[in-house]
């Protein structure tokens, strides 16, 4: 049944909720507030990174959500990443993970992800995340921002194969061939920036379906990217987004108009690495987890 509880089933046989909340972008307090707004709601999937610096407000809400709501941890699926200057061997990324549980207040995460391909790093930091799993200390692993290229590398020098690549993925940025690709390796499309960094809502066809089905246009494109079987995670602070993203359960696409949204895909990445300095020396971002305290 569609629904926040919903799952797909990744390739390791965990469950993992189909919709979720993200807090890129957002202040640990806000962060705590909206896990909490979030799971009251009956989200049950919630995606941080240490690169967002809110690790300790997330899990502070998680922690709180799940007593207001008389949740068990096994109710929540949470994500967290591993950022790129901390990528390295076992023992390092092993540091990094406990540091990571420790500002979450949790005992383990339920996905692990590897969030640039950072190429110096990112094999052997793959090598260390597939021990942690075999550890039990993740239930799954994965990457994120990986192109063909990296994951194909990825995949013939590992054992164990990334359960999700989280993309950049909304209607005008569709990653066909990655999404294909990963497809067929039984790795999941989760999207980030599911709403185009607001682009995509200003869309004409987006507006025009918005209408026809009496909804607003980020409830027409959750739907669609729902009825494309991509696990999405979308941002917001507001109660009233929150409660409005997920209020897409009630309606279905025509297989015509998900076919009219299709059809807007640009390819054009609003973020890459080539983006930023660790990749190229003009990229227009630094590499944030300078930002980010030191683990002692
Ligand atoms: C730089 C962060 C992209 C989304 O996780």
């Amino acid at each position: 049944m569609d629904g926040l509880q919903s799952t797909i089933k990744l390739n390791n046989g965990v469950e993992m909720p189909r919709l979720g909340l993200g807090v890129w972008k957002t202040s640990n307090n806000d962060s705590r507030d909206a896990v909490i707004t979030a799971i009251k709601h009956g989200y049950r999937a919630i995606d941080t990174a240490r690169e967002y610096g809110n690790e300790p407000g997330t899990g502070a809400g998680i922690r709180e959500g799940m007593k207001q709501e008389g949740l068990k941890r096994e109710d929540l699926f949470v994500t967290t990443k591993l950022y790129n200057g901390e990528q390295g061997d076992y023992d390092k990324v092993s540091k990094v993970l406990d540091k990571q549980l420790s500002d979450l207040g949790l005992d383990y995460v339920d996905l692990y992800l590897i969030h640039w391909p950072v190429d110096a790093t990112y094999m052997e930091s793959y090598h260390a995340l597939e021990r942690l799993y075999k550890e039990g200390k993740v239930r799954a692993i994965g990457v994120s921002n990986f192109d063909n290229d990296r994951m194909s590398k990825l995949l013939e020098e590992s054992e164990i194969v990334p359960a999700v690549n989280q993309m950049e993925f909304n209607p005008t940025q569709q990653e066909k061939e990655i999404l294909n690709f990963d497809s067929s390796h039984g790795i999941q499309l989760e999207a980030w920036s599911p709403l185009g960094a607001g682009k995509a809502l200003k869309n004409p066809v987006i507006d025009e379906l918005a209408k026809k089905y009496s909804r607003t246009a980020a409830q027409i494109i959750l739907r669609w990217e729902w009825q494309r079987d991509i696990v999405t995670v979308v941002k917001s602070v507001h109660e009233k987004r929150i409660v409005e993203n997920s209020d897409i359960f009630d309606f279905t696409l025509s297989a015509e108009d998900v076919q009219r949204i299709n059809q807007l895909d640009e390819n054009k990445r609003d973020l890459w690495y080539d983006d930023f300095t660790w990749h190229n020396p003009n990229g227009r971002y630094g590499n944030e987890i300078e930002q980010v305290p030191d683990i002692q």
